[in-house]
């Protein structure tokens, strides 16, 4: 065996191991008092919907109590459920973003 050998199989293999980061839904909550208007147009700014996509996300959160709006990494999801959620507030209305790991 020569010496090219026993150096080669002492060599410690590490498998390049990237992990996919775990995604978060950011989801919308229904309440009694914050115009439909107003949940459309957060939707759309926010989030980037049109407004046919807005209206379906606002109107599913109406009839079922809550609608996933989109999935992002961690700090994306919280970050747009914060602005989304604070941008209700400075109007005076309770609505509501969430978010949640995904499975
Ligand atoms: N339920 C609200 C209304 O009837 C509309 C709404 C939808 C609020 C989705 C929050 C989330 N004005």
């Amino acid at each position: 065996m020569s010496n090219i050998d026993v150096v080669t199989r002492r060599t410690t293999k590490t498998k390049p191991k990237i992990e996919r980061p775990k995604l978060h839904k950011v989801i919308l909550v229904n309440d009694d008092f914050t115009p439909r208007d107003f949940v459309v147009m957060i939707l759309k700014a926010e989030f980037r919907m049109t407004e046919e996509q807005a209206y379906k996300v606002m109107l599913t959160a109406h009839q079922r109590g809550v609608c996933v709006v989109a999935v992002f990494t961690r700090d994306v999801a919280e970050t747009k459920a914060t602005r989304a959620t604070d941008a209700g507030r400075a109007k005076g209305y309770p609505l509501l973003f969430t978010t949640e790991p995904e499975e």
